[in-house]
């Protein structure tokens, strides 16, 4: 039974199946399905198939757009049962995908994964250039700053937005974790990150693992 329910969400989000997503994670929620697994071998897998798809010609731009809404929706309605009740507040992350970079389901999600964690999030969205990070960081004050980039050509924004932070002496004031399908370990080491965190779940363990550093 749970390997067609996940097969029907994967299948709804590819084809852009709003209502027929929706409907899929409410009869798999009601299995007792935990939102954890709909959305790795639902909605995660279903985006790698989009990705393929996309490279291979057989789908173009505006279906990836909506089969990324349908997913968007839908982790909408599973943030509430990840994020759950109050809990105490650990620490404050700035986060947001780099300048030129659009994709934002990824950081998304690290951001649901941080809140559930106790970490407030103050998400600064897409395309942030490095002069926007280091003005949150003098607003806000956080303890990590949260790095996402999806395409190998924003990755260097990355490196921008550390050099930003080094030139305004910012750098020290916060641990900086970066993300996202291109970047390995070896690259955040090369730019300096303070670490790296290969899926959501991670990022939220890497961090509360650098509170105690
Ligand atoms: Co884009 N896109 N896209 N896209 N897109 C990719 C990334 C691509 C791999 C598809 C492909 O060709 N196979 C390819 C990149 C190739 C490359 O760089 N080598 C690509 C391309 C080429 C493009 C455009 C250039 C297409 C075009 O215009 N011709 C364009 C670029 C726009 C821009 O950013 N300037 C573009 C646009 C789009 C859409 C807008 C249509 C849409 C994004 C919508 C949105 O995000 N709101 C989109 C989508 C949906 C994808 C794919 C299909 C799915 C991405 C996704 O959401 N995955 C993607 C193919 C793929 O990834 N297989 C693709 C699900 C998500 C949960 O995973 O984001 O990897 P992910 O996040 C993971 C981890 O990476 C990690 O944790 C997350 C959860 O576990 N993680 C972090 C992420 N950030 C982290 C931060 C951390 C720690 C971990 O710490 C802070």
């Amino acid at each position: 039974m749970l390997d067609s329910v996940f097969g029907r969400i994967k299948e709804a989000t590819v084809v852009g199946d709003m209502k027929g997503a929706i409907a899929t994670v409410d009869q798999a929620l009601s299995h007792g399905v935990t939102p954890a697994e709909i959305i790795q071998k639902g909605f995660i897998e279903a985006m790698s198939v989009v990705g393929k798809k996309f490279k291979n010609n057989e789908i173009y731009l505006p279906e990836m757009l909506i089969a990324a809404k349908v997913m968007k929706t839908c982790l909408e309605k599973l943030k509430a049962l990840i994020v759950g009740h109050e809990v105490p507040t650990i620490g404050t992350i700035v986060l947001g995908t780099v300048k030129g970079d659009l994709h934002d389901i990824g950081k998304n999600l690290v951001g649901i994964m941080m809140e559930g964690a106790g970490l407030k999030v103050i998400d600064l969205g897409i395309d942030i250039p490095p002069e926007k990070f280091a003005e949150a960081i003098k607003t806000h004050r956080p303890q990590f700053l949260g790095l996402s980039a999806l395409l190998t050509t924003t990755m260097a924004a990355m490196r921008d937005t550390i050099r930003e932070l080094e030139n305004l002496g910012l750098r020290k004031e916060v641990k900086i974790l970066v993300g996202g399908a291109p970047i390995t370990q070896k690259f955040a080491d090369e730019i300096g990150a303070d670490g790296y965190a290969d899926n959501a779940a991670e990022a939220a363990d890497t961090v509360k693992a650098m509170l105690l550093w």
